[in-house]
């Protein structure tokens, strides 16, 4: 019995897919088919992958083609697979020739002809593009706009700025450049939102208004009152309102708070958050402009998250300590915040204008967890016990700091009018309640 095996994504299962699955049956008696898993496809860079697994095997196996179906899980496990299976033919689509000429060592290699004209990301991009409007001057726009080439269906179709001097000619050369919200609205679908925090809200309500999706960088508003007027009016509209903040999209982290909250390191008696970058206090001279924002402002959210996810939002008490630019200003060059817990404490130190190690340590009563700076886009964790030996490190690829995957939630919400983004509304609410205490004047002033 001739064994031949082959492997794909098997995405939107489509005619090219079906005559390579028959053409290999054809060349032995036994054909394998290893269908990619969703990590795997993930760590390849395939994150337009738009059916689960479950969907891409059913869809292979309802062809009658396959006598066996496996999953492709890891690097390399191709040559495990033909050894395991005893397999004499490896074939696939002449579009990755000589790419698995290596696998000559283990068994006979066939390309086939692709069929031409057909693909899954052709069928996936025959959906409308959703156009996508930037308001603001940050540079993060133009690790915004690189992300979203990662992504199908997301096209950046122009830029509502006050200052386009840290933006990338690519931003400025957009069909629609301006300074006026109105002419930006009329010429996209959705918007990314990382003006200055305290325009946030107006921005986001007359977007909501004009019928645009919104993705905003955290803080959404300084008021929960305002937060709370926004989501209600996305809600009666169908609308998406989504807090932006990357870290929540990293593999690693989320990964992470699952193994944590699995019992790894027992239980949780201390988060402790540093985020620090003096990036923008550089690049400004430490004036205050559009993108030079507050500590509180620009860390705030991001250093709350790993807090409100492990230890929830109801803590008893909390305390803000802040260095401010100048006497009597709202702009903290540095802030740190204590939560105390009715069993656990959690701190978070910030800064614009002070620099620190921006690690992240979770304490547990069986060991604890170790994020190295800069843990908010890690791709990298630690668990670490008394007894050394014990210790585990833990690796998932992330591909431009979790930004395309921000992106690509915030295109599956608008797509499937769903809400299932990876921030918890509470978690949301709390962060901008937390910060507008402290621009209520509820700190200690250093
Ligand atoms: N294919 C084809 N003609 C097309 C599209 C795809 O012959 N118009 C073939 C591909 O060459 C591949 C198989 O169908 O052999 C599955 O294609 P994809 O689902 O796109 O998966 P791909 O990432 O190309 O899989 O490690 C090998 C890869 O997993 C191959």
């Amino acid at each position: 019995m001739t064994k031949v095996i082959t492997y794909g994504t098997y995405d939107l299962l489509h005619e090219g897919h079906v005559r390579l699955l028959k053409r290999a049956k054809a060349l032995g008696d036994y054909l394998i088919v290893g269908v990619t898993g969703d990590g795997f496809d993930l760590t390849r860079g395939k994150i337009n992958v738009q059916q689960s697994l479950v969907e891409r095997i059913d869809a292979v196996k309802a062809t009658g083609l396959a006598d066996q179906i496996i999953v492709e899980e890891y690097e390399g496990q191709k040559i495990d697979d033909i050894k395991r299976y005893q397999v004499d033919i490896f074939t696939v689509g002449s579009d990755w020739k000589g790419k698995f000429d290596y696998l000559n060592d283990y068994c006979k290699v066939v390309y086939l002809d692709r069929t031409k004209g057909i693909s899954s990301s052709e069928l996936r991009a025959e959906r409308s593009d959703i156009n996508i409007g930037l308001i603001g001057d940050s540079p993060i726009l133009n690790k915004f706009f690189r992300e979203s080439l990662f992504v199908d269906g997301v096209n950046i179709s122009g830029i509502c700025t006050k200052c386009e001097s840290q933006l990338d000619d690519a931003i400025k050369n957009l069909s629609c450049v301006t300074n006026s919200l109105s002419i930006l609205l009329e010429n996209c679908d959705a918007v990314y939102i990382i003006s200055k925090p305290e325009e946030h809200y107006q921005d986001i309500k007359t977007a909501l208004f004009n019928g645009k999706h919104v993705l905003c960088e955290s803080p959404i508003t300084l008021s929960l009152e305002q937060y709370d007027e926004l989501l209600a009016f996305a809600v009666e509209k169908g609308l998406v309102l989504m807090d932006g903040i990357k870290t929540a999209y990293s593999t690693a982290f989320n990964r992470m708070i699952l193994l944590i909250k699995g019992g790894i390191i027992g239980d949780v008696v201390s988060v402790d958050a540093v985020c620090t970058s003096l990036r923008d206090y550089e690049l400004t001279g430490g004036k205050e402009n559009s993108y030079f924002w507050s500590s509180m402002s620009f860390w705030g959210g991001t250093a709350m998250l790993p807090i409100f996810d492990i230890l929830g939002t109801k803590f008893n008490n909390k305390q803000i300590i802040s260095r401010l630019l100048k006497p009597g200003s709202k702009f903290d060059l540095f802030s740190k915040i204590t939560f105390v817990y009715p069993h656990a404490v959690a701190s978070l130190k910030i800064g614009q204008g002070v620099k620190s190690e921006g690690e992240l340590i979770i304490s547990g009563t069986k060991g604890y967890v170790y994020v190295p700076a800069p843990w908010w886009k890690t791709d990298y964790f630690e668990v670490r016990y008394e007894n050394s030996s014990e210790n585990r490190r833990f690796f998932y690829q992330l591909d431009g700091e979790g930004i395309r995957f921000e992106i690509l939630s915030f295109v599956r919400q608008i797509e499937n009018n769903t809400k299932s983004c990876n921030i918890d509304n509470n978690v949301t609410r709390k962060m901008i309640s937390v910060i507008s205490d402290f621009y209520a004047g509820d700190f200690i002033s250093i």
